[in-house]
This record gives C-alpha cells, sequence and structure tokens, in this order.
C-alpha cells in the first residue's frame, strides 16, 4: 500500500509541506487544471506538478483526475477528437512516472451534497446528502435551486440546463455503449504506457435528477471489468460512494476486486447512512455505516498493493478552505488508515 494525499496544486490551501509531515505519507494525488477538460495538458503543466511534488520528498504517481469530456459520455461524434485527446494524456503522463489515473463516468454531475458545512454534535461540520432536498431539484427548469454545492462552477446556469436536457434521450444501456467505446480506445494505450486507469463509482451511487448513473454496484462493476478484460481497466474503490447504499458489501467487493488485482486505487472514508440519505464522518469505524478495518482486512488479504487515500475530512479546528479537503481531518484519517494497515498486515502474519 502506498499512502498518497489529494493536492489541489499550488492554489491549494495546504501545501506540499504539511502533507509531507504527515506520517507515512509517500505519494501526491493531483492533476493539471489549467486547460479545459478535453483538451491536452502541456508537458510543461505536468513537469511543473512533478518538480514540485518531488522538490517536496513526495512521489508523484496518480492523478485524479484526467476528466471525461461530456460529449465522449454523451456518444457525440466529436467524441473521437476527445478520446484521442485523453490516449495523448494518459502518454504524457506516463512519461512523467504517472502509475494511476483515476476518473469517473458520471453524467454532469460529479460528487453531489446538499450541504457543505452541516454542524455535528462536536462542533465540526461536514458534507452531507439529504435526498428530499436533490428532489426539489430540477436543472431543466431555469427557476428551480441550482445552487446546490459541489456542482462545477464552471458551468453557466444555462449551459447547466442545455447539457442535463442533452441527456434526456440517453439511456442506462446508452451510457454502457458510450463507457466501452471509450475503454476499448482508451485501455490499450494505458496497457502500452503500464497505467492502472481506476473509475471512480458514481457518487451518490443512484441515478440523481433522472440522469443514467451506471458505476454503482458489484453488478456492474463486474461488467465494467469485462468490457475490457485487462488488469489497467481497474477501480477505484471509493467506500464513501458505494457505501452510500446499504445494498454495496463493501468488504466483500473489497474482496473480489483485489483478489482479481482490479482495485488500483482506494478511497477510505465512512459514512452514515441515514433515512434520507447520508452524513460525511470522521474516517474511524464507530463514526459511520462502514467497517473499515474490515474493508482494510479485505484489500490486504487479496493482495491488494496499490494507492490509497484518506478521503473527505471534515472541517475541525477552525480550519478553512476547501470542503472536503482541508487539511486536519484528512490528516487524522492518514494516520488512522495507517494504523488499520498495520494490524491487518501483523494479523496476516
Ligand atoms: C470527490 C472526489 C471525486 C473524484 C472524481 C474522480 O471528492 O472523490 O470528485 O475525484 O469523481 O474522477
Amino acid at each position: 500500500m502506498k499512502m498518497s494525499f489529494r493536492w489541489y496544486g499550488p492554489d491549494d490551501p495546504v501545501t506540499l509541506q504539511n502533507i509531507r509531515q504527515i506520517p507515512g505519507m509517500q505519494a501526491i494525488v493531483t492533476a493539471v487544471y489549467d486547460v479545459p477538460v478535453g483538451e491536452v495538458w502541456s508537458r510543461k503543466s505536468i513537469a511543473a506538478l512533478k518538480k514540485q511534488t518531488e522538490d517536496a520528498g513526495l512521489s508523484f504517481e496518480v492523478i485524479e483526475s484526467i476528466p471525461v469530456h461530456e460529449d465522449i459520455k454523451l456518444g457525440l461524434p466529436s467524441r473521437d477528437r476527445l478520446i484521442e485527446n485523453y490516449c495523448e494524456n494518459i502518454r504524457r503522463v506516463a512519461e512523467a512516472g504517472v502509475k494511476c489515473v483515476c476518473y469517473n463516468f458520471m453524467p454532469v454531475f460529479d460528487w453531489t451534497r446538499t450541504e457543505l458545512d452541516h454542524k455535528l454534535p462536536d462542533g465540526s461540520t461536514s458534507l452531507i446528502y439529504d435526498s428530499r432536498q436533490v428532489e426539489k431539484v430540477n436543472p431543466l427548469l431555469s427557476d428551480s435551486d441550482l445552487t446546490l454545492p459541489g456542482w462545477d462552477a464552471s458551468y453557466t446556469r444555462e449551459q447547466l440546463r442545455d447539457v442535463v436536457a442533452q441527456y434526456q434521450s440517453v439511456t442506462e444501456e446508452d451510457m454502457w455503449e458510450n463507457l466501452s467505446y471509450f475503454l476499448k480506445k482508451v485501455i490499450p494505450v494505458a496497457a502500452e504506457c503500464d497505467v492502472n486507469m481506476a473509475i471512480h463509482p458514481d457518487d451518490p451511487c443512484w441515478s440523481i435528477f433522472g440522469l443514467p448513473r451506471i458505476i454503482t454496484c458489484e453488478k456492474n462493476l463486474d461488467r465494467l471489468l469485462s468490457i475490457v478484460d485487462d488488469p489497467h481497466n481497474g477501480l477505484t474503490l471509493c467506500t464513501g460512494s458505494l457505501g452510500c447504499s446499504a445494498k454495496n458489501d463493501l468488504p466483500k467487493m473489497a474482496a473480489k476486486y483485489a483478489k482479481m488485482g482490479r482495485v488500483h486505487f482506494a478511497h477510505l472514508r465512512n459514512v452514515l447512512l441515514t433515512d434520507t440519505g447520508f452524513e460525511e464522518r470522521g474516517h474511524l469505524s464507530s463514526g459511520g455505516s462502514l467497517d473499515m478495518y474490515a474493508i482494510v482486512k479485505a484489500l490486504l488479504e487479496n493482495g491488494f498493493d496499490g494507492y490509497v487515500r484518506p478521503d473527505h475530512g471534515r472541517m475541525i479546528w477552525g480550519e478553512t478552505g476547501r470542503a472536503g479537503y482541508g487539511l486536519y481531518d484528512r490528516a487524522l484519517g492518514a494516520c488512522y488508515l495507517n494504523g488499520l494497515f498495520e494490524a491487518a498486515q501483523k494479523e496476516l502474519g
């Protein structure tokens, strides 16, 4: 296991020096943020990130994300050029030493929450999802409340409506076809460069606003892996995303996919399931609905040797900054996860 930490580049209030001082920290998870989605990343920007990371004593081996352009997910004719750009990005990051690329195939909205600073009993704040609030929003109606947090702020209200409208005739089966088309072109390039592609599950792992979402459960992960049966076609096991549904048995899934050699990256965090959705909590098993030790053990017992990162943290100790991505609670999460891995490793002998 290699412990890693997400860093949003030089503008991130969390510095590389901060990250370096977290015990056991080895790698940085980052991306080039200076070009629009779909375009080729400049070698200069990639090299700059690599240099900053390595100068801080950390390794530059994981990208999260190379985002997939909506036209690819929609299967539009422009996708061929965009997929070619995507492949070129894989080649370029591979040249810089990157071993793992995390990406997702969620239509329009990446992770979605209804509140980013929900106050917990101990005075810390965290991100929560309440389906009653999500149900009130219709992105196709211009007068509905389009201010749910966590959305891509680069869209204007009109653009958002247009892109959602484009999905009205796209079914889940269409999404599968479009994902297959993408993987059949991208995975051979990743294999050639020896880069492990690690798809991130949909977060939350169900359809929102009537949009088709497919990376949600064991059956669908099996299907995804069989589209291109190559170890480079793998997963980011995000426990917080898959764990939003009590139907997903995380220790079982961790064991199964680790055994297949398909878990390249693990986002390990806890969630507390509620009657109307879920709340993000601290990383500990006692804070939420998931048994984090069982998950770590299942990974290790089945030969997992990929990257791990603590995921969304609460805001604690008065920290301000990017919701879910402050320093303190994620650092506590990393320490806890290191402890779980050490214990599980010793138990396995
Ligand atoms: C949320 C993250 C996601 C993830 C992307 C991967 O905090 O886990 O935004 O980076 O879905 O493409």
